[in-house]
């Protein structure tokens, strides 16, 4: 099963007023945007995610406060703190996924290369790991 995790730093067009991210298709993008969501208004202690992907990839950024997401795939667990707006985390297909400690400003901005599929979420843990083990 293809899954694959990575921080991207992302281009400032900067100057004396301030900072300008942009995103293109075929440009400066690890694949074509379908959709985009963003979570916000995060309760204090509450934690989302946990949930994998069986093909869907995303590109996670915090342009506003700070969240830690924990990612499990081929064994290997990673903790990545998303806390800065010129930092994605590329998350590619079948990678278990947490979303931890939300600062209350955290504004998080998912780019996905997919439409919203309820049919592409694992979110039994168990079934997970049996899917990837075998
Ligand atoms: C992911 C992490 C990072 C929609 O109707 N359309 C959408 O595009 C999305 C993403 C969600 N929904 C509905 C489905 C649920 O009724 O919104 C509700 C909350 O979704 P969910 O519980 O899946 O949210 P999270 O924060 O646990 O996970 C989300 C994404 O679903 C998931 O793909 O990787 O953010």
């Amino acid at each position: 099963m293809t899954a694959n995790t990575a921080l991207i730093p992302l281009q400032i067009h900067g100057d004396d007023r301030g900072s300008l991210i942009a995103f293109e298709n075929g440009h400066n993008l690890p694949f074509d945007v379908k959709r985009v969501y963003y979570i916000y208004g995060t309760q204090a202690g509450v934690s989302r995610g946990f949930h994998a992907h069986r093909k869907l990839k995303q590109l996670l950024i915090a342009v506003s406060g700070s969240v830690t997401v924990k990612t499990e795939h081929d064994g290997k667990t990673e903790t990545h703190l998303l806390n800065r707006p010129d930092e994605g985390l590329l998350i590619e297909g079948f990678v278990w996924r947490e979303m931890h400690d939300f600062s209350p400003d955290c504004v998080l901005i998912v780019l996905a290369d997919d439409y919203y599929n309820e049919a592409d979420y694992i979110r039994d843990y168990a079934t997970f790991k049996r899917e990837e083990n075998a």
